[in-house]
């Protein structure tokens, strides 16, 4: 079983598109697991899919994308879902980092970080966590360190998910340094 494009799947109908799986997920993002296999069987290739193959992509992946809660589970980060996940906020480090592409700076120092297509901003707690990020786009990201202690007590709410990952609302480029 090829656990990136299982692991990919199950991101799309977790954080992007539940009703196209018939799926609805309740506030906090959680939907039955019984659910999501049984609409996972509908395709072909995910025919055979069990529980089990989720536990795996959970335990082994590098990053901890999904939280499994006896019969519930749901994506720990990176929704664009109409229906906004609620999370609960928290006070933030002094620093936290966001790595992005450098063609990017440009609108980012004049509009902030925006959440984009998702619904939360997403950064790091350490640097080579937002190099890896940041990747993803550019070969030689642009590391952003964000004074997130400073625009959490501006009122900028921030919230911490058990992998890590930090969410937040926009964060204006005042709070931004590169
Ligand atoms: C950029 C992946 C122009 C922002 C990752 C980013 C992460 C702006 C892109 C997680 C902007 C949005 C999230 C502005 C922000 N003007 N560009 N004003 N404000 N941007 O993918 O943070 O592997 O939605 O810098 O590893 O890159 O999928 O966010 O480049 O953890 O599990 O707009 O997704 O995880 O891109 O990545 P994204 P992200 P997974």
């Amino acid at each position: 079983m090829d656990d990136t494009k299982l692991s990919k799947v199950i991101s799309y109908a977790l954080r992007h598109k539940p009703e196209a799986f018939d799926l609805t997920l309740d506030d906090q993002g959680w939907t039955d697991i019984n659910a999501l296999l049984t609409a996972l069987h509908r395709q072909k290739r995910w025919r055979d899919v069990t529980v089990v193959d989720i536990e795996r992509i959970i335990e082994e992946s590098d990053k901890q994308r999904f939280e499994m809660d006896g019969t519930r589970i749901r994506a720990l980060y990176g929704h664009s879902t109409e229906k906004r996940i609620e999370l609960e906020a928290e006070e933030p480090p002094e620093v936290l980092y966001h790595g992005t592409a450098r063609r990017f700076l440009a609108s980012i120092e004049a509009k902030g970080l925006l959440p984009q297509e998702r619904q939360y901003v997403h950064l790091s707690e350490d640097r080579e966590t937002a190099v890896e990020v940041g990747r993803r786009r550019d070969d030689n990201p642009v590391i952003l360190r964000v004074h997130a202690k400073e625009a959490f007590e501006s009122g900028i709410r921030f919230y911490r998910q058990k992998n890590g990952v930090w969410l937040s609302e926009p964060v204006g480029a005042e709070y931004l340094e590169w």
